[in-house]
């Protein structure tokens, strides 16, 4: 685990690069979509974070919704806006539904409402650790989850991050503004696709930047304590210039029940393969 190559953000704590030893364990190909969640809603009624709250955080250029209800933005992050009426079902606001796009990578779901679903699906959230492992796909000391480039020897993009000036220009040459379907992009070593780019990924663990420091080697579990969740992997909204989280070493976190529109998860099997 951790940053080879020197290139992470400090405050992030990438490094030490240090081994760790896992158990077997069977993670889902792609992250949880739309339609997936629709079952987990119709079949328990339940009703997310954002919901709850009657907003969520909508990337500027991507908000669907009348101008009464966008609330204003977020300190620090103008690029964010509180939208009433976005969640889940209706992820950039109001005049957007999932039913337009059931094979994009579910969002507006905070951590808590990943729990629960898991709970639902029998299923659970990756550590750290097993999230890292995957997205390697079974290469070592690389940047990315294919290699050391970022785009392939014919230049084709090979994970949906921005390309442009961000975050008031983005030239889509990867092909999305904003989530892509899953499977969009040539899967990983192990199957797996959109471990970079695309929705970060809720994980198990508490976020702590110093945590590798004194990791444990087998089965880490994250610290037993934090105010954030670790998010794997990077979104649309990656950039070189503004946040290069889309290496496979890259850790970011948020509050358990922020959700925002760049944000889903993946899930693990509860069970170990035999
Ligand atoms: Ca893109």
């Amino acid at each position: 685990m951790g940053d080879a190559f020197g290139e992470g953000y400090p405050n992030d704590g990438e490094v030490p690069v240090h081994e760790v030893r896992l158990d077997a364990y069977r993670i889902d190909t792609t992250a949880v979509t739309n339609a997936m969640f629709h079952r987990f809603v119709r079949d328990t009624g339940y009703r997310t974070a954002a919901e709850e709250y009657g907003t969520s955080a909508v990337f500027h250029l991507t908000v669907a919704a009348d101008p009464a209800d966008v609330l204003g933005s977020a300190s620090g992050a103008p690029w964010w806006l509180n939208v009433r009426g976005a969640d889940w079902a209706h992820p950039a606001g109001p005049a957007s539904h999932w039913t337009d796009i059931p094979d994009h990578p579910v969002v507006q779901v905070s951590h808590s409402d990943a729990l629960v679903y898991c709970r639902w699906a029998g299923r659970r959230l990756p550590t750290e650790a097993e999230w890292e492992r995957a997205a390697r796909g079974g290469l070592h000391r690389k940047r990315y989850a294919w290699g050391n480039e970022l785009h392939s020897a014919d230049g084709s993009h090979l994970c949906n991050i921005w390309q442009g000036t961000f975050p008031v220009e983005n030239t889509q040459d990867d092909g999305f503004l904003t989530t892509a379907p899953v499977k969009s992009f040539p899967p990983n070593g192990y199957g797996l696709y959109e471990v970079s780019g695309n929705v970060w990924e809720w994980c198990s663990d508490w976020f702590l930047p110093k945590y590798y420091r004194n990791a444990p080697t087998e089965n880490p579990q994250g610290p037993s304590i934090g105010r954030g969740r670790v998010m794997r992997g990077g979104s649309y909204l990656c950039h070189d210039s503004y946040c290069n989280r889309y290496r496979v070493a890259a850790r970011s976190s948020n509050t358990p029940e922020s959700s925002s529109g760049n944000c889903g998860f993946r899930t693990v099997a509860v069970t170990s393969p035999t």
